[in-house]
């Protein structure tokens, strides 16, 4: 079997989550590559070397030009901030290098057009990029979508989606990059907004055309951060100011005339991690909750009357998605699971010479979901196109 020699660039909280995802997938899933956990990269020496260590990396570097520059290296995932994604990946892209790239896709819509670009001009050689909207690979999610495509819902007439947190709501909570507009381009509505995005659109089959919302900043002020990464760490002196937004709200329209609502928030007192999604059809509705995330809930309103309710359909069994290679029927999987079959999924698309899904172009297509957004907002909650 060939190998795929996977360098990742970035070690926080999403590289315990891809790291998981590389080592685990070859394991479980018979795949026509086997992925290794060849190089990991970060600027601080020690620090990548102990994650490397730690999850099983077999090299370190300090240098992410070096690692797109070796030639035993075929595939460049990053997990760093979205201020790097775009320079990286246009570099691994025309280095000839397979990319996955973590979500949102870059900061802003005109980086993820050079992304998506730059995309477009590898696949022409058989060189392909995807972004880690890794929900898509939770079995309940994947089959939610196969679902409405069957048209066990009917038409879809409604959706509510929402990705609810509370890391926020603690006002001393310090001022990590997620809370910096330099870093991460936008706050709740990028960082989990646009997951509530893709799994409407993933599960629909339709993109949304328009949007109408408001951002907010609730803590406008935070102390810097001393110690730690991601969503925590520990408070140093001073303070600075929280540059994106803690809340966003909007309306969207879909390609076929339905309305969805949706929330992003970091600021949903007691809601950790829950990414819900209701879609109501025509003649059923499906409804999915991230921390219920092996259940997903089905409502048949072609069912005699006496008997309607909606049925808690646990997704673990070996006819749901991805779940054969796992554990026998009732075992439960959870949130690194989705890793592991975007590394399946991936690994499988690039080793047939397919593009694989969610492609860059999809990331930009939310990228740009994101913008309308920030515009409408902007403009007093208008309705705004998604160019
Ligand atoms: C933080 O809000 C975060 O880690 C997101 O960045 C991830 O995309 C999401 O999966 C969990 O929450």
């Amino acid at each position: 079997m060939t190998s795929m020699r996977v360098a990742m660039i970035g070690y926080g909280f999403m590289g315990a989550a891809h790291s998981q995802g590389w080592r685990v997938a070859p394991r479980f899933f018979d795949l026509p590559a086997a992925p290794e956990m060849g190089l990991l990269v970060g600027r601080n020496g020690g620090r990548v070397a102990a994650a490397a260590e730690k999850w099983g990396w077999a090299e370190t570097s300090t240098d992410w030009r070096q690692a797109i520059a070796r030639d035993d290296i075929d595939v460049i995932d990053i997990v760093t901030p979205g201020d790097s994604h775009a320079e990286i990946a246009v570099a691994a892209l025309e280095a000839g290098k397979h990319v996955l790239c973590e979500k949102p896709l870059a900061n802003s819509v005109a980086e993820a057009e050079v992304m998506a670009a730059a995309a477009a001009r590898a696949a022409e050689h058989g060189v392909f990029a995807m972004v880690g909207f890794t929900y898509r690979r939770v079995p309940a999610v994947t089959y939610a979508r196969q679902l409405v495509a069957s048209g066990a819902i009917g038409d879809v007439r409604n959706v509510r989606a929402e990705y609810l947190q509370d890391w926020l709501v603690d006002e001393t909570a310090p001022l990590a990059w997620r809370l910096q507009k330099e870093h991460a381009g936008s706050g709740a509505l990028g960082d989990i907004g646009a997951h509530a995005i893709d799994l409407a659109q993933f599960i629909t089959g339709q993109r949304l055309t328009s949007v109408a919302g408001t951002i907010d900043t609730v803590v406008a002020e935070r102390p810097l951060l001393a110690e730690g990464s991601g969503l925590s760490g520990t408070a140093g002196t001073g303070r600075g100011a929280v540059t994106v937004d803690d809340v966003a709200l909007f309306s969207g329209r879909f390609e076929q005339g339905a309305l969805g609502a949706f929330v992003a928030s970091r600021m949903s007192t007691g809601r950790k991690n829950a990414l819900r999604i209701e879609v109501s059809g025509s003649r059923g509705a499906i409804a999915f909750d991230l921390e219920d995330m092996n259940a997903l809930s089905y409502y048949d309103d072609t069912a005699p009357a006496d008997r309607r309710g909606f049925t808690k359909i646990l997704v673990t069994e070996p006819e749901h998605p991805y779940v054969a290679a796992w554990w026998p029927a009732g075992h439960m999987l959870g949130y690194e699971h989705g890793f592991a079959h975007q590394a399946k999924d991936f690994v499988e698309a690039i080793a047939a010479g397919t593009q694989p899904t969610p492609s860059f172009a999809d990331g930009l297509q939310v990228q740009r979901v994101l913008g309308s957004v920030e515009r409408s907002s902007e403009a007093a909650g208008v309705w705004t196109a998604i160019d």
